[in-house]
């Protein structure tokens, strides 16, 4: 898709029942609201680049985190879950109430989400299809959110080899990844430059809500 060619839209009868697709979710200012929480976590907790496990080898996505648990990659210790900043060893920011704002309107889920991480896709950036297997809690679901430039998602199934549907997540846009689908292959392909007027530097922010710990490890508060 170039900045002129339509995004493609799903075909809505054939997303999976637990897929949640909420278009256009946040308007212009709440898109202006949450980039300026944005932007204020990231001069708190800069935008690192995580490596493979094994390979060292850094993704081409950038990322940061808020709330009380972050995802993070190395070559040392692989995927995981930490308290604080790889690089500054400060604690992560606290989440925006803008963003647990559409977590309690969307999840279904009544506690609230404990980590949220910030991808941010420049020129080139791709996220290689994976599932989500980080967490302990895989009974709640996963709340995703799209601002700036347009980016083809694929949606596969709950093995490598399932068929994969694509289609373009655009600014503002909320998915939520329940039940059968929270297990799911799924990826970035590619993004969509010049698409969005929401970021002057042009690229892509994502943002995704999760539950992390064990609904038994945990110390209470829901
Ligand atoms: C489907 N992020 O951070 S968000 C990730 O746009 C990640 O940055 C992508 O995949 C991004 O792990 C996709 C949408 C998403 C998130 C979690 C899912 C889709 C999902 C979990 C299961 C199935
Ligand atoms: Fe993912």
């Amino acid at each position: 898709m170039n900045s002129r060619s339509q995004p493609i839209l799903p075909d809505r009868a054939a997303l999976p029942k637990d897929f949640g697709y909420f278009p256009g979710f946040l308007g212009a200012q709440a898109q202006d609201a949450l980039l300026e929480e944005i932007r204020a976590i990231i001069a708190a907790a800069p935008l690192f680049l995580p490596t493979m496990p094994s390979t060292g080898k850094p993704f081409s996505v950038a990322m940061t985190n808020c709330g009380q648990l972050g995802w993070v990659s190395d070559k040392a210790s692989g995927y995981r879950y930490e308290r604080f900043h790889p690089e500054s060893g400060a604690p992560w920011p606290k989440m925006p109430n803008q963003a647990i704002a559409v977590w309690r309107a969307v999840s279904g889920h009544k506690a609230l989400p404990e980590a949220c991480l910030i991808n941010f896709y420049g020129a080139g950036a791709k996220l290689g299809d994976h599932c989500d297997r980080d967490e302990d809690d895989r009974s709640a679901p996963v709340v995703s959110i799209s601002l700036g430039d347009s980016a083809r998602f694929r949606l596969g199934g709950l093995r490598r080899s399932d068929k994969v549907t694509s289609f373009d997540l655009a600014s503002g846009d909320v998915v939520v990844l329940g039940g059968e689908t929270r297990m799911a292959y799924h990826g970035i392909a590619r993004v969509h430059p010049g698409t969005s007027g929401l970021l002057p530097e042009g690229g892509r922010f994502n943002l995704t809500l999760r539950r992390v710990s064990s609904p038994d490890q945990r110390s209470g508060g829901g």
